[in-house]
């Protein structure tokens, strides 16, 4: 084999370490990812949980007190994903999440997109609007948990 065949094919496999390394770099190391996204996905528990009183009605609708835990959702909500890089498996994440990339991608737009209404309703003070909203993201969350979760 020539020389630079053989640089050209150890580096096609290369790559990918390269590539994982790279990212997992970016962390520090695998766990690091997986302790950032768990950590997102916490804030995200914890400011979603905190709706649930309201639009079950036994805590009292405030409006400014469930637009601000949207906002923080809004924000803390494009954090997790790029913690899912190569090389990143473990936690609580199945393989699938790493098998079924646009599977994967299709499951957060879902949840993403189902953000836009949460917040329109927090914004207009909308009760009936939130309570559709936030069932149609938790739904989006249990989905994604139920194809991509442990
Ligand atoms: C939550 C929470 C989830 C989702 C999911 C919705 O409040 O912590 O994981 O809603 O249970 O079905």
């Amino acid at each position: 084999m020539k020389k630079s065949a053989f640089a050209s094919i150890t580096l096609a496999l290369a790559a990918p370490l390269l590539a994982a390394n790279v990212h997992a770099q970016a962390f520090g190391k695998a766990d690091d990812a997986v302790q950032y996204r768990q950590g997102a996905f916490q804030i995200i528990k914890a400011h979603f949980g905190a709706l649930q009183p309201v639009v079950k009605g036994q805590v009292a609708y405030d409006q400014a007190a469930v637009l601000a835990d949207v906002e923080i959702l809004d924000q803390v909500s494009n954090l997790p994903w790029k913690a899912f890089g190569p090389g990143t498996e473990g936690g609580k994440a199945r393989d699938d999440i790493w098998l079924d990339e646009e599977g994967f991608k299709a499951a957060q737009k879902k949840y993403l997109d189902s953000l836009g209404p949460l917040t329109a309703a927090a914004k207009a003070g909308n009760l009936d609007q939130l309570k559709k909203a936030f069932a149609d993201t938790g739904a989006s969350c249990k989905a994604c948990h139920d194809s991509f979760r442990d």
